[in-house]
Order: structure tokens, then sequence, then C-alpha cells
């Protein structure tokens, strides 16, 4: 593991001479390079295909200059090992055509052994690996309830009707389904951490859906369960982004992670006094500021930096991912701004 790395240093709160930088959904339609590889493969050719996925990952640490990679992969990936049909339809998203509604169909999800499935993944990272030289990787996983949700509603929504009903009608069946979930997830990350990622990220994108209640039963325990079943003895870093972790950050805070990546509703600065200080903070600038002038970007970000001045523990990010339609250069000039910023040291 890198441990020498400003992403590594920064997951454990060591001294920086500045935070590093890296995007959630760096890898992907934003750019030009991404789109080549696209127009002739479909996107599961491309994450199942070990060279492919390896010349994406590192597309945006060549061209966008970041300080980490993250493994050009889904988090759907779980649900196709475990028995479920995925398709991914062009403008649509990913789509699960028999998605999980009854006993019967928890049941027949395969759980035992279901990650070994994966080995495109693993067999990915290591070829990342053989080329990033002293950039680190970072693999992930979704969080067994925003996994769930998939698997439940059978495609994006934006009421998140199916996986509620199941929680609140039913959730002796949602424990079962949610607990098959975590432990493929804990499989699948050993076998990532194994094959030689230097950070892990949890990706819960959609509990911000949940109230606080049902977050902390439905969401936070299971993802507790998956930091605690990592069999992890070198302490990669563990980050856990979560939609919705400007208000759920204080729940976040004894799950067992070294980061919290907030979302964008929140004030940093004011969410470092809240937060333990042995607990790093990623995030989180709203995704939409990379539509504005590559000026005001760079004022907004220098503003935002000097907010952050002297703090340890400190990675930059969006609060959620890239859209496909940013400008390149609005990537670039964060990471421009963020590099020229040599000041997080105590
Ligand atoms: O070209 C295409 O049509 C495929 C678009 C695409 C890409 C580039 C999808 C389909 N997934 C990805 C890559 C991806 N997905 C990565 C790559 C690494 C990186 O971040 O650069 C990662 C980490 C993911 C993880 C992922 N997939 C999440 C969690 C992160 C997030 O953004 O919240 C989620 C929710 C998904 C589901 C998914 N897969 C693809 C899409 C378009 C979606 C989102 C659909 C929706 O919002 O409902």
């Amino acid at each position: 593991m890198l441990s020498q790395s400003l992403l590594v240093k920064a997951a454990r709160c060591e001294d920086v001479v500045r935070p590093p930088v890296w995007f959630m959904r760096q890898a992907g339609r934003y750019m030009k390079e991404y789109q080549a590889i696209r127009r002739n493969h479909t996107f599961p050719e491309m994450y199942k295909t070990p060279e492919i996925a390896r010349d994406i990952t590192l597309q945006p640490v060549h061209v966008i200059g970041v300080d980490a990679a993250i493994l050009f992969s889904d988090i759907l990936v779980v649900p196709e090992a475990m028995g479920m049909t995925l398709e991914f339809v062009d403008g649509k998203g990913p789509m699960f055509p028999n998605p999980v509604r009854s006993a019967p169909d928890v049941k027949r999800l395969v759980s035992d052994g279901s990650a070994d499935k994966l080995e495109f993944v693993y067999e990915a990272i290591k070829l990342v690996k053989k080329d990033l030289g002293d950039i680190p990787l970072i693999g992930f996983a979704g969080a067994p309830f925003t996994v769930a949700s998939y698997m439940v509603e059978g495609g994006g929504t934006k009421s998140f009707k199916e996986i509620k009903k199941l929680l609140f009608k039913n959730p002796d069946l949602a424990d079962r389904l949610l607990e098959k979930i975590t432990k493929v997830t804990i499989d699948y990350l050993n076998h990532q951490i194994k094959s030689g990622v230097d950070t892990i990220q949890i990706f819960d994108s959609w509990a911000n859906a949940l109230a606080w209640n049902e977050f902390s039963r439905f969401s936070l325990k299971y993802i507790q369960k998956v930091i605690q079943g990592l069999d992890n003895p070198e302490h990669v870093p563990v980050i856990v982004f979560c939609k919705g972790s400007s208000v759920f950050a204080p729940l976040l805070e004894n799950v067992g992670a070294d980061v919290i990546s907030l979302d964008w509703n929140c004030d940093m600065r004011d969410m470092r006094d809240k937060i333990r200080e042995d607990i790093a903070l990623q995030g989180n600038l709203d995704p939409m500021l990379l539509y504005a002038p590559v000026e005001t970007i760079r004022k907004h970000v220098q503003t935002w930096l000097k907010g952050m001045e002297g703090q340890r523990g400190f990675i930059v990010n969006l609060g959620h991912g890239i859209l496909p339609d940013i400008p390149v250069e609005a990537v670039k000039c964060v990471v421009d701004t963020v590099k020229e910023f040599e000041t997080c040291r105590k």
C-alpha cells in the first residue's frame, strides 16, 4: 500500500503539504478519451475487460492530473454476481428487469462464493497497479442499502417507493436481503484489498432517501458490518461517501470509517469542528460549480481552501459525481487550483 501518498496520509490525518484531490465519477462520459472507447464497446464490455477497465481508470490520472485513480467498474456488479440480470439501457441507466420483491426472490440470491465471480475486477486492479506508479488506487463497493435499493426498485428512482415499502412493511425480509448483500460486499472488498487497492470507498449514494431512524437501522448498521468484516492487515483507509451526510455525519462518526465523504449541503469548516478530529473529511464542492467559467471556479475553490487552511485530514472532492456534460477544463481547473495551494501543514 502506498502509505506515503497524499491520499493515504490525508486519510490517516497525517501532515501533508497540500490536500489530495480526486473526483467521484472522474473516469467517465465527460472525457473524450472515454467516449472514444465507449463508441466501440458497451458499458459491460468495458468493465468486464480488465485491459479496457485499466485504460479508462488511468485516463483521468493522465489527462486531469488527479492524485488518485478510482477503479473503473460499477457498484451493480455485486447483484449481478448474486444471480440478477443487469442491463444498461442507453439514456436510462442500469436496470434489473426482474427486481427483488418477495421472500423467494431474496432466497434465490446467492451469497456464498459470489464474489469469486468478479475475477475481472481483481485482474483490472492488478493491471492498474502495474502502471500507476506512486499514485494510489481506490477500490469501491456500494453500501448494502444503496445496492438493495437498485435491486428492489429495478433501476433508478425518484420516490424510492418500493424499497421503502419493503423497509416499513417487511423489515425482516429487508434484513435478510441486506445481510446477503453485506456478506458478498465483505468478500468482494477483501478480494480488492488482496489485489492491491490503496484505499476503499463505500458509496451510499441513496442514503438521503432515508429518515434518521431508518438510516441507522437499515444503512449504517450494514456499512459498519462491512467495515468490521474487512481483512485489512495493513489498514487500507476506508472512506464512506453518503449522500445525506450533511445530516447523518454525527451517526457516521462511529461507523468505523477513516474518512467521511460529505455531500455539498454542509459547510466543510463547520463540519470539521463537529466531527472527531481523527476522522478525515472528503468533499464537498457542488458538482454544478463546474458549469461556471474557470475564473469563477478558481476563485471559489481558493476561498474554500483558505477556509480549510491548516486542517489535517482533508481530501478535495465533489459532494457527488462529475456530470457527463461538465467541461474537462473545469475539472482540470479544480485540480490545478488545489495543486497551487501548498499550505495544509500545521
Ligand atoms: O458510458 C455509460 O453509459 C456508462 C455510464 C457509467 C459510468 C461511467 C455507469 C452506469 N457507471 C459508470 C462508472 C462508475 N460507477 C464508477 C467509476 C469510477 C469513477 O467514479 O470514476 C463508479 C465508482 C460507479 C459507481 C456507481 N454506479 C454509483 C455510486 C456512485 C454515484 O455516483 O453515486 C451508482 C449509484 C451507480 C449506478 C449507475 N451506474 C451507471 C449509472 C449511470 C448509474 C447511476 C444511475 C442513477 O443515478 O440512478
